[in-house]
């Protein structure tokens, strides 16, 4: 009788524990790279750069291969994630502190420097559900022109427990910039120490504390924004390969970055595994906007700060329990990370909190499709481009630039790299996209420029 109980037993309690362990929050690592073009890795073009770590992240991840960032420049899309609402309807439009073009055709409205507490954000709802969560790297979401205002916006008041490096700065501004000292809030440093390497000691540290409980570790990396700065012995690894060779990309200081950037992704993975959580662990990985100049956007038209998808699209790998590798074209946008990790975690949806994402769960799970929706991009601000509002539908895209009203149309799935302005040809596509862009600035009270009364086209050219 006991002989024969004992497998069911058994079985019991291996299920059982399985519950138990399937009932435990995932973990989430957030991956997010500052200025990282849609082909500065080796798996996505680059032939000069290593990045083995996050090559194969990719591969045991869904990649989303027509995934965006919500703007071309820095702070505006790194509140997209956080907040998961469109930068046009937060006010939050432009890289702090902006451009100044104060003779320019059109007036720049006045837009907002912060996120406002009134949101729930990201890492608060996380914290709500009883995770721990650490802010490691670049914030750059700091109302700087009210210093008092300024002391309710940093990480730990957005709903991070830990804030490392932190503050203003949308790049390193410290003594040694990326080497030590680096003059980071909560950061030590040695002689020699480089600023990705140690950001990574700080991550490992948080994940071999907070093993035992879920957390949010969201590690902003500093790089591989300017200024270029690498360790010696990576640079000197890439000018030998420079020589050997011919290559698309001929940088070493930024193959060495790139480099160092890949290590720390291993670091953090490798330690995940060590610790037996890597299965339960939702990783991400994405840039805040594309690289500064078109010969690491994969040979997308436009770069940073553009308005064609070199300057936004991104790497977009979302690898976790249940989540089949493989890659999907569905258009997907930063501020689906947010409803996608909280559907992952098994927690209830915010729709009022993160207004313009949807959960991407269906999608990674292969159980179903997501809603038919446009995507949309509002940058009322001068900066290398002239301001201009643009809208994904489909298979197509339309721009439209402010100042005169000039459309451009393209159709992605046949012309990524947007050679080909359709809108004279297809002006009832163009003019349904239009229409659709238009009524949706006034959905979320987009602001938009004005006439300038100081516009002066001579002033104008000499400031630029
Ligand atoms: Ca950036």
């Amino acid at each position: 009788m006991t002989f024969k109980i004992f497998p069911f037993v058994c079985l019991v309690l291996i299920s059982i524990n399985s519950v138990f362990a399937e009932s435990g929050k995932p973990n989430v690592v957030f991956f997010l790279v500052d200025d990282f073009g849609w082909g500065a890795l080796s798996s996505m073009g680059s032939d000069f750069h290593e990045t083995p770590n996050i090559d194969q992240l990719a591969k045991s991840s869904m990649a989303f291969t027509d995934g965006y960032a919500a703007c071309t420049v820095c702070s505006p899309s790194r509140a997209a994630i956080l907040t998961g609402a469109y930068p046009g309807r937060t006010k939050l439009t432009d890289w702090i502190a902006g451009h100044k073009r104060p003779y320019a055709k059109l007036s720049v409205p006045d837009w907002n420097m912060k996120m406002e507490h009134e949101r729930i954000l990201l890492p608060e709802a996380l914290k709500e559900a009883g995770y721990a969560t650490s802010f490691i790297g670049k914030w750059h979401l700091l109302p700087i022109k009210d210093e008092e205002l300024m002391k309710d916006h940093f990480p730990e008041s957005h709903g991070f427990d830990q804030n490392i490096g932190g503050r203003e700065w949308g790049q390193p501004k410290g003594r040694g910039k990326y080497f030590h000292p680096f003059d980071m809030p909560n950061m030590t440093s040695k002689e020699g120490d480089y600023l990705t390497d140690r950001l990574t000691d700080y991550a490992v540290e948080f994940i071999e504390k907070n093993q035992d409980n879920p957390f949010l570790l969201y590690f902003s990396y500093y790089t591989v924004h300017g200024p270029l700065q690498a360790k010696s012995d990576l640079v000197e690894k890439y000018k030998a390969k420079w020589k050997s060779g011919k290559y698309k990309h001929r940088n070493p200081v930024y193959a060495a970055m790139v480099q160092s950037l890949d290590e720390s992704v291993g670091r953090v993975l490798n330690k995940l595994d060590e610790l037996g959580i890597a299965d339960n662990t939702i990783v991400i990985f994405t840039g805040d906007n594309g690289a500064v100049g078109t010969n690491y956007c994969g040979g997308l038209k436009g770069a940073k700060a553009l308005s064609h998808e070199g300057g936004v699209r991104e790497p977009f790998f979302i690898k976790g329990p249940r989540i089949e590798a493989g890659t999907s074209s569905v258009p997907v946008i930063a501020t689906d990370f947010y409803p996608t990790i909280l559907d992952l975690a098994g927690l209830d949806l915010k729709p009022e909190e993160h207004e313009d994402g949807v959960s991407l769960k269906p999608l990674l799970h292969r159980t179903g499709k997501i809603t038919e929706r446009a995507l949309y991009w509002h940058y009322p601000h001068y900066h290398k481009t002239n301001p201009y509002g643009a809208i994904r539908k489909g298979d197509y895209k339309l721009i439209e630039f402010f100042e005169d009203g000039s459309l451009e149309l393209y159709n992605l799935r046949n012309d990524q790299s947007e050679k080909n302005n359709l809108a004279e040809k297809l002006p009832e596509k163009a003019a349904e996209l239009l229409k659709d862009l238009k009524e949706w600035r006034i959905s979320v009270e987009a602001q938009m420029p004005t006439p300038n009364p100081k516009f002066d086209p001579a002033k104008d050219k000499k400031k630029q």
